[in-house]
């Protein structure tokens, strides 16, 4: 049985691996696939020390015997390696679908080199198809709720679906690792990604947002064949 798209890209970022890296470890299915690898190679002897984007990585990683740094124990990381939810040719991205945008945010601008896996389905050339998820904090949403409607308008999103994301088991608000709400913003088509992201993200109670640009990412996007570009 061939391997599947998401963890052919886990396995060619593992490639990129070297003994002693300092790795921030990314969040969703196809971090998952390179957090296991990671861990069998680890058991082989592999010396890497994790920084996780999120409680869920963390606990992975610990399952699978990958060490990692107390947070702020280091400054410097070598290799970041994360999953998205859109990319465009660019690099630029939406994530956010998993809710950890915040730290893996965080991770992939310290990081060296910001390596992204996916199956090749996650390429696009505008970005919005995925909805936006912005990070909000809990006190005053209605009000930046509202402070968010404002800025689409100004952007020239008529009437878009704004939505608090419901927790998984369906009881309340989603909550962030910080303890956020998280607001899936229905755009379609996001034309300025920039100007919509610096808006966006002046607005008090937003945290941040699912746009991540002007990364300069390694794009390794799997095909049921093969790799996009490569
Ligand atoms: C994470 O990976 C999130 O930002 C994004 O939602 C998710 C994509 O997950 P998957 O690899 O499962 O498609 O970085």
């Amino acid at each position: 049985m061939a391997d599947s798209p998401k963890k052919r890209a886990a396995l060619a970022a593992l490639e990129l691996v070297e003994d002693g890296m300092r790795l921030g470890l990314g969040t969703g299915s196809t971090a998952k696939f390179f957090i296991e690898a990671l861990g069998e190679k680890v058991r082989t002897g592999l010396d890497v020390k994790g920084v996780p984007t999120s409680r869920w990585s963390e606990e992975l990683a610990r399952k699978n015997g990958i060490e990692l740094f107390e947070p702020d124990e280091t400054t410097v990381l070598d290799l970041d390696i994360d999953g998205s939810d859109e990319i465009t040719p660019d690099g630029s991205m939406i994530k956010g679908g998993g809710g950890a945008m915040l730290r893996e945010k965080i991770v992939a601008r310290a990081a060296r080199k910001f390596v992204m896996i996916a199956d090749a389905s996650k390429r696009v050339h505008t970005l919005g198809a995925f909805p936006l998820p912005v990070e909000v904090i809990p006190f005053g949403q209605a009000l930046t709720v509202r402070a968010i409607r404002e800025v689409l308008s100004e952007e020239g999103f008529s009437n878009p679906q704004i939505t608090l994301r419901a927790a998984p088991n369906g009881e309340g608000f989603f909550l962030t690792d910080a303890g956020n709400l998280v607001a899936d913003l229905a755009l379609g088509r996001i034309q300025n990604p920039e100007t919509l992201d610096r808006k966006l993200t002046m607005i008090p109670g937003v945290v941040t947002t699912g746009l991540f640009l002007g990364f300069d990412v390694h794009q390794i996007l799997a095909t049921e064949d093969g790799f996009l570009d490569g």
